[in-house]
């Protein structure tokens, strides 16, 4: 018999790593002077999180990072997107620094450097404090130069220890699901006009963040913005279906990827949103637009898109209520989305590196067998889209890194507990944590660097 081969062999240089948010695992909601986050109101808000869920506790990573660090170091995974909570650092948004804030990510570096675990450091996933929030959160610009103070002091306070840094997580779901949508803290139903607004000063706070990162980074640093483009994938792989698919692609990230690398918003979006058009000062673009020096996506899903009939320039599929999907109802299984999304990002926009910043699936009942939880859903999932990256990688697409999202159960948002990402399970009365098959999957790629 042959010995085993592994298939699709990644570059050595292939950054393999997870993923994870302060809001979501830390827990200590309140502790050392941390100021409340928009997600504190609306968690005890009634009927806003399943369950009545709060973040007070979470996975208690702000007592047990350590731990989950050793736990991190011993499946192998080298490298750990994290972000910074805003209101642990900036109690009121603005005003005086906490110190105990930054003692604790100091702490936190350190033991990622005893565990040769790399941080790869969000400076906001949605946990905008709440005393901004009081004084128009989003929808107001000042919320923009207070970003800015907190983006300079933590980028100062950590050049040191960091050298990769991404702005913001998905601009989409704290600005439109949240001030337009409302699903997402704060929460609001605000008109198209003040939600392009919200959109319009994430992306200067994008701006912002990348001119910290040049001015007190260091020469190491490297910056970029995470978004979660609307993905689409080409229902036949035919030279129509895909440009079909790249047009709905332009139309849909217009309004942020197309902005930033446009230098300004296109005459196609402007003409689309008439009056609800954002208003931007002299200026703003010269911010927006500062060169990056990747991007960072998350990439879960996609929408099915092919050549438009009677001069329409594409058609989006409506997906049949039995199509396969994971338990977060927004998550179609779609691998292909992890050979298009950065397939387009680098045709589009021209982008020489990408990394693939969140990528899982959620699950609310996963089969416990032997004291493992049997994620063979997960496993597959991992396994899909991981050969759909390899193959954009095979055809001379820059991704040079992935991120599993997530590495432990965590505070899945609106969702709650309920929602599984993890690759590691979280029993949240005793916080002891438990890797998942999918767990020792991943390990076996990362260990040969193949997907198994
Ligand atoms: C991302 N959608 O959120 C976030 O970055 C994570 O914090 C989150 O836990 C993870 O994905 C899983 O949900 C998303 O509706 C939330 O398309 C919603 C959507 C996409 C991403």
């Amino acid at each position: 018999m042959n010995p085993l081969t592994y298939a699709s062999p990644f570059p050595s240089t292939f950054v393999f790593g997870a993923a994870a948010a302060a809001a979501q695992i830390e827990g200590a909601a309140f502790k050392d002077g941390k100021g409340p986050s928009i997600w504190d109101t609306f968690a005890r808000t009634p009927g806003k999180v399943a369950g009545g869920d709060t973040l007070d506790v979470a996975c208690d990573h702000y007592h047990r990072f350590d731990e989950d660090f050793a736990l991190m170091a011993s499946l192998g995974i080298r490298h750990y997107r994290l972000s910074i909570a805003w209101p642990r650092i900036f109690p009121d948004g603005d005003g005086a620094v906490n110190q105990a804030g930054l003692d604790f990510y100091r702490r936190v570096f350190a033991s990622m450097a005893r565990h040769g675990i790399t941080p790869w450091v969000t400076l906001f996933h949605w946990d905008l404090p709440q005393a901004l929030e009081d004084r128009g959160g989003w929808t107001a610009r000042a919320t923009v130069e207070s970003f800015a103070r907190y983006a300079d002091t933590v980028v100062k306070a950590f050049a040191g220890d960091v050298r990769h840094w991404i702005t913001l997580n998905e601009i989409r779901c704290f600005t439109w699901l949240a001030y337009g949508i409302g699903n997402k803290a704060p929460g609001r139903r605000e008109s198209d006009a003040i939600v392009n607004q919200t959109i319009h000063h994430a992306l200067l706070a994008h701006g912002h963040a990348v001119r910290a990162v040049r001015e007190f980074g260091g020469p190491q640093a490297r910056v970029g913005l995470t978004d979660n483009c609307d993905v689409s994938v080409p229902v036949t792989e035919t030279a129509a279906d895909i440009a079909a698919a790249e047009a709905w692609f332009e139309d849909k990230n217009a309004h942020i990827l197309g902005a930033i690398h446009g230098g300004g918003y296109s005459k196609a979006y402007l003409e689309r949103v008439g009056d609800a058009a954002p208003k931007v000062q002299a200026g703003d673009f010269d911010l927006i637009s500062l060169p990056t020096d990747f991007l960072g996506l998350n990439v879960y899903t996609a929408t099915y898109v092919r050549a438009g009939r009677d001069g329409a320039r594409y058609e989006a599929l409506a997906l049949p209520a039995n199509y396969p999907r994971a338990d977060s109802p927004w998550l179609n299984l779609v691998p292909q989305a992890m050979y298009w999304a950065p397939r387009m990002c680098h045709a589009l926009y021209g982008h020489r590196s990408i990394y693939i910043t969140e990528n899982g699936c959620g699950y609310n009942h996963e089969p416990v067998q032997g004291g493992e939880v049997i994620d063979l859903h997960r496993r597959d999932y991992l396994r899909g889209h991981l050969r759909e990256m390899h193959r954009a990688i095979a055809d001379g697409v820059p991704v040079d890194g992935y991120f599993l999202w997530s590495f432990i159960d965590n505070f899945e948002w609106e969702d709650g507990y309920e929602r599984r990402f993890g690759i590691v399970h979280c029993d949240f009365e005793t916080q002891v944590r438990t890797p998942k098959l999918s767990a020792r999957y991943y390990a076996d790629v990362i260990r040969t660097r193949c997907i198994v």
